[in-house]
C-alpha cells in the first residue's frame, strides 16, 4: 500500500502552522527527538495489560525495563516513593485516584472551573461531578488568590472524602501545608493536581505538594515537555490512612488501589510507546538543562505580565508565579472568543478562558489565558516578550482592522519561522 498522502499532507501542513506561529497555549509544549521518535516506535505494537513482572501477556521484558526506568525517573524527578505512569492523560489519572479513593455521592471539594479548576475536578458536565457530591472554593475576588478561607469553611461544612488542588487557569503557587491541615480537620484525604506547573515543581521553583499531599497527579506534556499522558505519584507516610479498600474487600496499600484503579479499573492495555517517551522525557527533566529552561519559561511568563500590564491590561492575580497568565479583557472591550479568533488569523495561538465571576458563557468568556512553556523551547528569551506583547496588544485593540492582523501575522512569521521547532539551548 502506497503512503497515505492525505493525512501526510495534513501532518506536513500543522507542522508548518506550528513553525510559523507563536505558540501560546499555556497547556502546549514542543518535545525533543528523543521523546517524539519513542512515540513513533515499534514499542506501540505491543501489548502489555498489567504492571512490570505481572502482565497478562507475554513478550513484556523489555517494556517491563522501560516502564520501570519511567517509575524510577519520574519518583526522583519529584520525591515520589511510589508511581504509576500508565494513565492516557491527566483526566484518566483523576479518573483513577477517585475511583480508588471515592464510593459514588462521596463529597470532593474542588477549585471551581469558572476560577481556574479542571473539569475532572467535579464539574457537573464531567464523571467527577456526576458520580461524586461536588463543592467548590474559588479565588478571593479583590486578590484573584485562592481563598483558603473559602475552602476551610466549606471543608467544615460538607466535610468532603478529598480535596482537590491545583487548577488549569491559575498563575499562582499554592499553600500545601494549609490545604493539609484543612483536609486532617474534616477526615478529607489530598490529591493535588500539578498538571500545569509540574516542571517547575520539579526545578524547584514552586512548592512541591509531595511532602502534603496523599497522592499527587499530572499530565506529562505541558511544562513537563513529555509526551501527551498522565501519571500519579505518592509522597512518603501517606499510605491509605483511612483503610480504603479495592472490590474484593482486601484491605489494600494505597498504592496497590491507585494501581488497580488504573488497570482494571478505568484502562486496559497501557501505551508503552508513550511510557517510553515519558521515560525520555523524565530522564530531560532531571538534566541542568531542563532547570534552566524552566527558569526561562518562568521568567519570560513574569516579563511578559508586566507588559501587559504597562499596556493596561487586567492580570487576575496582579501577575504570576509560573508559566501563565489568565487576562480579564473586559477593560478593552474585547471577549475571550473574539480574541482568540482574531490573533489566530495573525497566527499567534492562545485559548479564550473564563475569568473569575465571569459574566460571558464559557463558550464567549471574558478572558484568554497565555503560557511561555511553548515559545521558551523555541529559544525565545525575556528579551522578545515587549514585542510579542506589542504584537498581541496590536491585533486586541486594531480587532477588525484586517490590514493590522495581516501585518502582525508577516512579524509573527518572521520573529518564529526560522527557529526549529525544539531548542536545547
Ligand atoms: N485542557 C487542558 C488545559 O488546556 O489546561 C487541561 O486539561
Amino acid at each position: 500500500m502506497s503512503k497515505d498522502t492525505q493525512i501526510f499532507n495534513l501532518i506536513d501542513q500543522e507542522k508548518e502552522r506550528q513553525l510559523h506561529g507563536l505558540e501560546l497555549i499555556a497547556s502546549e509544549n514542543f518535545v525533543s527527538d528523543g521523546v517524539m521518535n519513542s512515540m513513533g516506535s515499534v514499542l506501540t505494537n505491543k501489548y502489555a495489560e498489567g504492571l512490570p513482572g505481572k502482565r497478562y501477556y507475554g513478550g513484556c521484558e523489555v517494556v517491563d525495563q522501560i516502564e520501570n526506568l519511567a517509575i524510577e525517573r519520574l519518583c526522583k524527578l519529584f520525591g515520589a516513593e511510589w508511581a504509576n505512569v500508565q494513565p492516557h492523560s491527566g483526566a484518566q489519572a483523576n479518573a483513577a485516584v477517585l475511583l480508588a479513593c471515592l464510593k459514588p455521592g462521596d463529597k470532593i471539594l474542588g477549585f471551581d472551573l469558572s476560577h481556574g479548576g479542571h473539569l475532572t475536578h467535579g464539574s457537573p458536565v464531567n464523571f467527577s461531578g456526576k458520580l461524586y457530591e461536588p463543592h467548590f472554593y474559588g479565588v478571593n475576588k479583590e486578590t484573584g488568590l485562592v481563598d483558603y478561607n473559602m475552602m476551610e469553611e466549606v471543608a467544615r461544612k460538607e466535610r468532603p472524602q478529598l480535596i482537590i488542588c491545583g487548577a488549569s487557569a491559575y498563575s499562582r503557587d499554592w499553600d500545601y501545608a494549609r490545604i493539609r491541615k484543612i483536609a486532617d480537620e474534616v477526615g478529607a484525604l489530598i490529591l493535588a493536581d500539578i498538571s500545569h506547573p509540574a516542571g517547575l515543581i520539579a526545578t524547584g521553583l514552586l512548592s512541591n505538594p509531595m511532602e502534603h499531599c496523599h497522592i499527587v497527579t499530572s499530565t506529562t506534556h505541558k511544562t513537563l515537555r513529555g509526551p501527551r499522558g498522565g501519571v500519579i505519584m505518592l509522597g512518603k507516610n501517606f499510605d491509605n490512612p483511612f483503610g480504603l479498600k479495592w472490590k474484593n474487600g482486601n484491605p489494600k496499600s494505597m498504592a496497590a488501589l491507585l494501581d488497580a484503579a488504573v488497570f482494571p479499573g478505568t484502562q486496559g492495555g497501557p501505551l508503552e510507546h508513550v511510557i517510553a517517551a515519558k521515560a525520555v522525557a523524565f530522564g530531560e527533566a532531571l538534566s541542568d538543562g531542563y532547570k534552566t529552561y524552566t527558569k526561562q519559561m518562568q521568567k519570560n511568563a513574569a516579563v511578559m505580565a508586566e507588559e501587559f500590564v504597562k499596556r493596561g491590561y487586567s492580570i487576575i492575580s496582579g501577575g504570576t508565579d509560573n508559566h501563565s497568565i489568565l487576562i480579564d479583557l473586559r477593560s478593552k472591550g474585547v471577549t475571550g472568543k473574539d480574541a482568540e479568533n482574531t490573533l489566530v488569523k495573525a497566527d499567534i495561538t492562545v485559548n479564550k478562558n473564563m475569568v473569575p465571576f465571569d459574566t460571558e458563557s464559557p463558550f464567549v468568556t471574558s478572558g484568554i489565558r497565555i503560557g511561555t512553556p511553548a515559545l521558551t523551547s523555541r529559544g525565545v528569551k525575556e528579551n522578545e516578550m515587549p514585542q510579542i506583547v506589542e504584537l498581541i496588544d496590536k491585533v486586541i485593540t486594531n480587532i477588525d482592522n484586517e490590514t493590522v492582523i495581516s501585518d502582525v501575522k508577516t512579524e509573527v512569521n518572521k520573529l518564529m519561522g526560522h527557529r526549529p521547532l525544539f531548542t536545547w539551548e
